[in-house]
C-alpha cells in the first residue's frame, strides 16, 4: 500500500503517519507538506527512511501534486488529505492562507485524483456545521446543514463541498470525515490544550477565552486516526463519516483539570504557583480570563453512532483525564520540541489579548 499524506508533518498528519508505519509493515508513505509554521520535521523523526519520504511542497502546486498522485497505482493506494491552515484565531487575523490552502489546495488534490483515478480521503472538521446551544440536546449528524462561522470553518466547508461535487460530477472515489477537537502529542502550542500546558511549564499564566462556558467535544488524536484508517479500509466512496468520542467538556472544566493535574493553584501576586510553592487558592483560580474570540462558536457535539455501527470503529482513549495526563507528560518530556516557538506564539497572542 502506498499513501500520499498531505499535511503529514503537522499534528494529526504526523500522528497518522506514525500509526501507518506501526500498523502496516508493507506500507510506504509520501508526506506532501509545505512546512508552514505549523509543521515540524521532528514530528517525523525516527521513522524509517525507506518507508517514509517527505516532499516539501504546496499541495496547491498542481505539477508536484499531480506527479506524486500519479505514482499511486496499486488497488489499496490512496491520498489522505490533512493539509490545511487549521487555527481559527489565525484565520480571523489573516484569512487568505486559509482560502489558498484549504480551498485551492483541496481543488488541486481533487484534480490530481480525478486525472489518475486515485482514491481520496479528505479530512475535515465538525466546525463546518456551525455551533449548538449549550442546552440543546442535539448533536451534529451527517444530515446537519452546513453553517460555518469563521474563515477557517468556511474554507473547510468549501473544501468539503468541492469533494462532494467531484464525487458526483466526476466520479472521484472520495470519502470525507468530520471530526471533533483533537488532543495529544505533537499539537502546536497555539492550540488550547498545549498552550495551557506549556504556559504552566514555562511559568506563565494559563489563558481562558471569556467565561470558558464554550464546549468542545474532545477526542484523542490516536482515535481520530484509527477511524480514518477504518474509513480507508472499509469506507464507501461518496460517504461522509462523523468522528467523535462523546467527549463534551466546557473549556473551564478542561482548564481546571489541567491546572489540577499540573498542581497549579492561584497565588496572591497572580504568578503561577506550583504544587510545592506557597500560594493560597484565595479567589485566584491560577489562570486568567482573557478577551473572547470574535464569533466564538459556543458548542460542538458529534454523533458518531453511524460511523461506529457501520465501520465497527470504537475509540480506545475513553478516559479523558488519563489522556490529558499523558499529554501533559509528553509536553513536559519534549521541551526541546515546543520551546523554540513558544515565545513567538505568546507574543502574537499578546497583541490582541487583554486580561478581563
Ligand atoms: P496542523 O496545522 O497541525 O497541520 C497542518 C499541516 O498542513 C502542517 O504540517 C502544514 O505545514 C501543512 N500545510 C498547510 N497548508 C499546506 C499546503 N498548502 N500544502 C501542503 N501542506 C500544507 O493541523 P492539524 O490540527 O494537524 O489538522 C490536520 C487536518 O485535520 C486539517 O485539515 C484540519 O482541518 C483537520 N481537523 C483538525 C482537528 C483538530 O482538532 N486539530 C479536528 C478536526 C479536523
Ligand atoms: O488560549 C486559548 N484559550 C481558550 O480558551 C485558546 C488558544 C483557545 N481557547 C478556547 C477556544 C475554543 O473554544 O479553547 C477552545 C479550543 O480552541 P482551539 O484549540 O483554538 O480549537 P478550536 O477553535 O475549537 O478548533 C479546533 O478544533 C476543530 C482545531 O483548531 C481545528 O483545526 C479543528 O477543526
Amino acid at each position: 500500500m502506498r499513501l500520499v499524506v498531505t499535511g503529514g508533518a503537522g499534528f494529526i498528519g504526523a500522528n497518522f503517519v506514525r500509526s501507518v508505519v506501526r500498523e502496516y509493515p508493507q506500507a510506504h508513505v509520501t508526506v506532501l507538506d509545505s512546512m508552514t509554521y505549523a509543521a515540524n520535521r521532528a514530528n517525523l523523526h525516527g521513522l524509517p527512511a525507506d518507508r517514509v519520504r517527505l516532499v516539501e511542497a504546496d499541495c496547491a502546486d498542481a505539477a508536484i501534486t499531480d506527479r506524486l498522485v500519479s505514482e499511486l497505482t496499486g488497488p489499496r493506494d490512496a491520498v489522505v488529505h490533512f493539509a490545511a491552515e487549521s487555527h481559527n484565531d489565525n484565520s480571523l487575523a489573516t484569512p487568505w492562507p486559509f482560502v489558498h490552502s484549504n480551498i485551492v489546495g483541496t481543488y488541486t488534490v481533487l484534480e490530481a485524483c480525478r486525472r489518475h483515478d486515485v482514491r481520496l480521503h479528505h479530512v475535515s472538521t465538525d466546525e463546518v456545521y456551525g455551533d449548538l446551544e449549550l442546552d440543546d440536546p442535539a448533536k451534529f449528524t451527517p444530515a446537519t446543514a452546513y453553517n460555518p462561522s469563521s474563515p477557517y470553518s468556511a474554507t473547510k466547508a468549501g473544501a468539503d463541498m468541492l469533494v462532494r461535487a467531484w464525487v458526483r460530477s466526476f466520479g472521484v472515489r472520495a470519502t470525507i470525515s468530520n471530526c471533533s477537537n483533537n488532543y495529544g502529542p505533537y499539537q502546536h502550542v497555539e492550540k488550547f490544550i498545549p498552550r495551557q500546558i506549556t504556559n504552566i511549564l514555562d511559568g506563565r499564566r494559563p489563558r481562558l477565552y471569556g467565561s470558558g462556558a464554550n464546549v468542545r467535544d474532545w477526542i484523542h488524536v490516536g482515535d481520530h486516526n484509527s477511524a480514518v484508517l477504518r474509513i480507508l479500509e472499509a469506507g464507501e466512496p461518496g460517504r461522509t463519516y462523523l468522528i467523535g468520542a462523546d467527549g463534551e467538556r466546557s473549556n473551564l472544566e478542561v482548564m481546571r483539570m489541567i491546572c489540577e493535574l499540573m498542581g497549579v493553584t492561584g497565588s496572591e501576586d497572580g504568578a503561577v504557583a506550583g504544587p510545592n510553592e506557597p500560594g493560597g487558592a484565595g479567589s485566584d483560580p491560577g489562570f486568567d480570563h482573557v478577551t473572547d474570540r470574535p464569533g466564538h462558536d459556543l458548542r460542538y457535539a458529534i454523533d458518531a453512532s453511524a460511523t461506529r455501527a457501520e465501520l465497527g470503529w470504537e475509540p480506545q482513549h475513553q478516559d479523558f483525564r488519563e489522556g490529558l495526563r499523558q499529554t501533559i507528560e509528553w509536553y513536559a518530556d519534549h521541551r526541546d520540541w515546543w520551546k523554540p516557538v513558544k515565545e513567538r506564539v505568546e507574543a502574537k497572542y499578546a497583541r490582541t489579548e487583554k486580561v478581563l
